[in-house]
């Protein structure tokens, strides 16, 4: 099933469809998506890191079960609102009175309903995230993805892989990529996805359901630890001068940075960012000096970490990013690492202290290049939940190259 979730557009396959063997699988995905190629002309890959995206869902193995210690405190609801922002043109209102999602229909509620443990969570399905690179011949699962982690709700659904309860089914997922558990609340009528409501993200033009992911476990993903250098702040050697960074992972790893600090703005676009090769240069130069900290190894060839300008906030929210992922520029943002960066801004805040204490949960905007997006952290139970939408776009046969026998 080809879906879109969220801002990034993928393929979506059961387990069972596709061959167990890693190389085999990830050879017939390069067929599928048409890489290596830059336009992907030959399959059905859309030429950009966020159209090129592949989930894998199986029902999920017993050691989907998580043994980490529960907490009782629930997440504070994230809607509903009755204000949708443009897709394009968020809206300037104050982060902390005005939600950015309107009401789905059927809602999900208010998060406090979500099971507020770990314990013993027991997940429906299992996802694997496979990237598969546009130009080259190479398929990775060395990040997640919580984009398209808002289909795999609905897709669960469809191909029948859990109980569902309407209006909402709760689909658990294990993410295989880092082990991370993710809770997607999925409208559901007659035991089916609905997927029209009036939800509104930034960067995707139209409404949709209104779809929940609550996320658990996701500090120290991929990298050592939630801060993997123990520091919320770091300088790392750039030539004769430091770069100020902060190196931390909630579900993604980032490397966060001043754009003032590359002589930007943090407010250009993506393509004029990326029309700059000696930028890109630099970012990477960091990047694999900041993998090497954040106990990554060499992450010449990994897509992680990301790195992240940021700019104060000139929307009404509480800042501006642009995310390089890891060379082309996002246009949007991603799901976890929004999380990741919402969870440093809630961190670096001098009620920090007090919040992680109370487990009251803070809602973080994050303004990106086409709009922003609202991350509800709760530091201290360990926990985030964003909004998105998810649809189908085709459900059938997919016909992958096939080369003539030599
Ligand atoms: O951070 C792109 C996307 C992503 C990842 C990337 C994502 C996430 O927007 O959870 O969703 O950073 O490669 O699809």
């Amino acid at each position: 099933m080809l879906m879109r979730g969220g801002t990034s557009k993928g393929a979506y396959f059961l387990a069972s469809d596709l061959p167990e063997d890693p190389t085999e699988r990830d050879a017939l995905l390069l067929r599928v998506m048409g890489s290596p190629d830059p336009r992907q002309i030959n399959g059905i890959g859309g030429g950009h890191p966020l159209t090129s995206k592949v989930a894998v869902i199986s029902p999920s193995s017993p050691a989907a079960t998580s043994s980490t210690p529960s907490s009782s405190t629930p997440m504070p609801s994230i809607g509903p609102s009755s204000t949708a922002p443009s897709s394009t043109a968020p809206s300037s209102t104050s982060a902390a009175s005005t939600a950015p999602f309107s009401t789905g229909a059927p809602s999900t509620g208010p998060l406090s309903t979500a099971p507020s443990s770990t314990a013993g969570f027991s997940a429906d399905v299992d996802y694997l995230f496979l990237q598969v690179h546009v130009d080259e011949p190479r398929v990775s699962a060395g990040q997640p993805c919580g984009n398209i982690l808002a289909g795999v709700g609905p897709f669960a659904v469809e191909r029948g892989l859990v109980p569902t309860t309407d209006p909402v089914t709760e689909v658990r997922v294990r993410m295989v990529n880092t082990g991370a558990l993710a809770v997607v609340s999925v409208p559901t009528e007659h035991g089916r996805p609905v997927y029209t409501g009036s939800t509104v993200i930034s960067g995707v033009p139209g409404r949709g359901a209104r779809i929940v992911t609550e996320f658990r476990d996701t500090a120290g993903s991929l990298a050592s630890a939630l801060l993997p250098t123990g520091n919320i702040v770091d300088s790392l050697p750039d030539g004769p001068r430091t770069q100020t960074t902060t190196l931390i992972d909630n579900g993604m790893p980032v490397v966060l940075m001043a754009a003032a600090d590359f002589g930007l703005t943090g407010y250009e676009s993506p393509a004029e960012l990326e029309s700059r090769p000696d930028l890109s240069k630099h970012i990477e130069r960091l990047r694999l000096v900041a993998g090497d900290l954040m106990g990554l190894g060499d992450v010449s060839a990994m897509t992680v970490p990301k790195m992240c300008l940021t700019a104060p906030p000139r929307d009404g929210g509480d800042v501006c990013t642009r995310m390089f992922i890891p060379h082309r520029v996002h246009t949007g943002i991603g799901i976890l690492a929004a999380v990741t960066v919402a969870t440093a801004v809630a961190m670096r805040e001098s009620t920090a202290v007090a919040m992680r204490g109370s487990g009251a949960g803070r809602t973080v905007r994050i303004e990106h290049p086409t709009g922003y997006l609202d991350v509800v952290v709760d530091l201290g139970a360990g926990r985030s939940a964003v909004v998105s939408t998810a649809r189908p776009l085709l459900d059938g046969h997919v016909y992958p190259y096939e080369e003539l026998p030599a």
